[in-house]
């Protein structure tokens, strides 16, 4: 009998199990040993159906998935896990039988340090749908020994400090020793002409790792299916170690899995992004190779059986590897391989912006991966021969592979795959209309759109239990298996007593937000004022600053004017910024200067106060998102890919306050744009304004009034006595020309947010449009994303039991 059949056998194996593992009476064991024991029964419980899994795909020779990503931010996983396991009541009632709190245990785990924003949240919202949805999709990823950095703000600075998620280890992770792969670096290559007249080379490394796998389970929602999420761990190679050297070779082996983003300011930090990159994907293939060839008798049958997605560029060089592998492993000749490898891999782009687009020095790839940068080179040479083939040898140079002394990943990328995809339509318009169109002029069938989604379990049912509740009693509960079901509120929305209920629970979820602040911050924040909120990576272009302009503004009018006062407003800002990314730093530091001001100042922090809450990380997310009335989605239009930010917000019941970007547009098609607050320049007036060079933010700071009071500030000792503290926004916004358009869009922002604090004040109608906001949310459940990219682009089948 299982462990979880009963409250009373939880009770009693749990209490058995923790003792056993630690040597001690239950009673005398900490919380920490009480988490590891309770995670170890929660695996060891999901193993048989890990195992059914696998058997059912090897049994029915069911396709799989391969989703190869540099990130994976899975959040914490003990909830999840006993809840898509249907045994979370059964361990809540037992541990309360012992007294304990499931809370006490939660808030024990980590995030998982594995990634850094959206792509890897996406990653993880993926992996739950597939296996929710009963795919076989496993993911590919590297186990880095510390996560990101945990953020903590220091006088109004952002601090970096290591995030040492491992520090109680992994509980959910399996190691796989006897798994380990051989990943070769450095060197040379040579080699000679065999009797059949075929090339063999042979690959001299000067620096070798073993690649060592930890399995996690990735636990579907209430059904069978569990599949891998498989994270590469470094480990000396005892065999071919060097003789000489030993402190350097451990140093280099260490150094290979313990960030997610060594700083890359330096060309030794450069040089290890590229070696994690063929770590993971050298190791992930030869795993891949080695399990199909159990099955099947050749790798003929590759893309019928194995799809491989690659999350950005990060993964690309699946495209070289695998054509190693075919060629120099298995004797292939290249057009049979670049078939192949054609056939499996498949390509997502997750941004526009130019310096995220992954290019590699050649001489940096030919030094540290020899073999793949000779592929490469033949890549090249015959898509330039393709190309010029077809007449069209003057686009070359933006289609090319090598150019400059460039290996440009991306076109790489698309070079290699069967299918392109964007994350959003707009997005998806853009990379055809002007990123990659150069591609689309020679292949416009491998260009497609696949809208980004999040997973309602978590970012609805798991995170706020409150409004979950709220829902089932209104519509049942068939929306927590199919999440278009939530349309069916809508015949609700003008209920007068459904809209005080949502009204109640958004202000249980703002008092547990406002609990958290003070516990943590000693912040006190009023939940009768709007709950306004901007969380994402701190970048220019998603442009908190216009959000803190706005602030600024608000305070300074009433500080001018002693009749003029707001609706009361807390504004919510969470972000990290990259440690060497100076101007969003600086931006963190105005948000917090201000918040000092105005939440001290007894004048105004009735009507007015500014938060910035540290480390936004999932667990952050869960607590805040659920609490928003307001999301801020205002990125210059054009620039954001998608987000997946507004997708939650907009699930949990907040006004999308934004631009026409991103998967914003599609919000807005589906509530109507009644339902949102949008603002700004659309994609055409920007590109307009720079291909006519007619843009002069300082035409702006002349002409409007609020305008130059707030640039004026950053100056003039209004914030800060230090006139430099803000020189890099001062120069940002005016000197350098305003990139992304903050002083054009700050009137309508600033007419949107007074037209916000109208709406709110009309309860009812507020409380419709949120209604309508999460009736209309299904569409961005990840189920839906997942059922796409499995039908369009990998042709997979549910596993059958
Ligand atoms: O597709 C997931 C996510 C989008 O929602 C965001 O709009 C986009 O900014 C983000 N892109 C990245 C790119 N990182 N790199 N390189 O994280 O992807």
């Amino acid at each position: 009998m299982n462990s979880f059949n009963s409250e009373a056998l939880f009770v009693e194996r749990f209490k058995e199990t923790t003792s056993d593992m630690y040597g001690r009476d239950f009673e005398d064991t900490s919380n920490v040993e009480r988490y590891l024991a309770l995670g170890n029964m929660i695996r060891e419980y999901a193993n048989s159906n890990w195992k059914a899994t696998k058997n059912a795909v090897k049994k029915h020779q069911t396709k799989q998935l391969y989703y190869f990503s540099m990130e994976f931010l899975m959040g914490r996983l003990l909830t999840n896990n006993l809840m898509n396991l249907g045994i979370y009541d059964t361990v809540c009632e037992g541990l309360k039988e012992l007294g304990m709190d499931i809370n006490d245990l939660e808030e024990i785990e980590s995030d998982a340090g594995l990634g850094n924003g959206g792509l890897g949240r996406l990653a993880a919202c993926f992996m739950d749908s597939l296996a929710s949805l009963n795919y076989a999709g496993n993911g590919n990823c590297i186990r880095y020994h510390y996560g990101l950095f945990k953020q903590k703000i220091e006088n109004d600075e952002q601090v970096e400090m290591p995030d040492c998620w491992l520090k109680y280890g992994n509980v959910w992770e399996v190691w796989k020793p006897y798994h380990g792969v051989r990943v070769k670096f450095g060197g040379y290559v040579d080699g000679y002409i065999n009797e059949q007249g075929k090339f063999v080379t042979f690959h001299h490394p000067d620096f070798v790792v073993r690649a060592v796998p930890y399995d996690e389970p990735i636990i579907g929602y209430h059904t069978k299916t569990t599949n891998t999420l498989r994270l590469w761990d470094a480990e000396v190679d005892e065999d071919t170690a060097p003789t000489g050297n030993l402190n350097k070779y451990l140093d280099d082996v260490t150094a290979l899995t313990a960030n997610v983003y060594p700083d890359d300011s330096t060309p030794e930090g450069k040089e290890l992004r590229l070696k994690q990159e063929y770590f993971f994907v050298c190791a992930g293939l030869s795993q891949i190779i080695e399990s199909h060839l159990r099955v099947y008798p050749s790798l003929d049958n590759l893309p019928e059986k194995v799809a491989i997605q690659l999350n950005d560029t990060h993964p690309v060089l699946v495209i070289p590897e695998l054509m190693r592998i075919l060629c120099d492993e298995y004797d292939y000749e290249w057009d049979d391989a670049w078939k192949i490898v054609k056939g499996t891999v498949a390509y997502t782009n997750h941004t526009v912006m130019a310096e995220a687009l992954e290019k590699w020095s050649q001489e940096t790839v030919q030094k540290l991966l020899p073999r793949i940068y000779m592929i490469i080179e033949e890549i090249d040479r015959r898509w330039k021969f393709e190309v010029d083939h077809l007449g069209l040898c003057a686009i070359y140079p933006n289609v090319a592979v090598l150019r400059e002394g460039q290996v440009h990943m991306a076109n790489l990328a698309i070079v290699g795959s069967h299918s392109v995809n964007g994350v959003a339509k707009l997005h998806s318009k853009i990379l055809v209309d002007d990123v990659f169109k150069d591609f689309v002029t020679i292949e416009p069938s491998l260009f497609n759109n696949k809208t980004n989604g999040i997973t309602h379990r978590r970012w609805l049912m798991y995170c706020n239990p409150q409004l979950t509740s709220l829902l089932e009693d209104t519509i049942g509960d068939e929306f927590k298996t199919d999440p278009e079901k939530l349309q069916d509120l809508m015949a609700y929305v003008e209920d007068p007593v459904l809209q005080q209920k949502f009204m109640d629970v958004k202000k249980q979820r703002k008092q547990i937000l406002a609990d958290y602040i003070k516990k943590t911050m000693n912040i006190d924040v009023n939940v009768n004022s709007i709950f306004d909120c901007q969380s994402k990576r701190l970048h220019a272009y998603k442009r908190q600053l216009l959000n803190i302009f706005n602030v600024m503004n608000i305070y300074m009018h009433m500080k001018e004017d002693p009749n003029y006062r707001i609706y009361p407003r807390t504004f919510f800002f969470s972000a990290k910024a990259a440690p060497s990314y100076y101007l969003a730093k600086e931006i963190i530091k105005l948000i917090n200067i201000v918040a000092d001001r105005v939440n001290n100042d007894p004048e105004t922090n009735e009507f007015l106060k500014v938060v910035f809450i540290p480390n936004y990380s999932v667990s952050v997310a869960e607590i805040l998102i659920p609490a928003a009335d307001v999301s801020e989605q205002i990125s210059t239009a054009g620039k954001e890919a998608s987000g997946t930010g507004n997708m939650k917000y907009m699930m949990n019941g907040a006004l999308t306050l934004g631009t026409l970007d991103g998967a914003n547009v599609e919000i807005v098609d589906q509530v109507g744009e009644e339902n949102a607050e949008i603002f700004g320049l659309h994609v055409e007036d920007i590109n307009h304004l720079k291909h006519e060079q007619a843009y002069h933010s300082w035409d702006y700071y002349r002409s409007h009034d609020e305008i130059r009071r707030v640039i004026d500030s950053l100056r003039n000792g209004y914030w800060t006595k230090d006139p430099d503290a803000f020189r890099l926004i001062y120069n940002d916004v005016l000197t350098q020309g305003d990139e992304f358009f903050v002083l054009a869009d700050f009137g309508g922002y600033s007419r949107a947010q007074t037209h916000v604090e109208a709406r709110y004040r009309d309860t009812n109608n507020w409380a419709r449009t949120m209604l309508i906001n999460i009736a209309k949310s299904g569409y961005f459940s990840s189920d839906r994303t997942i059922e796409e990219y499995a039908s369009q682009i990998w042709n997979l089948d549910k596993i059958v039991f």
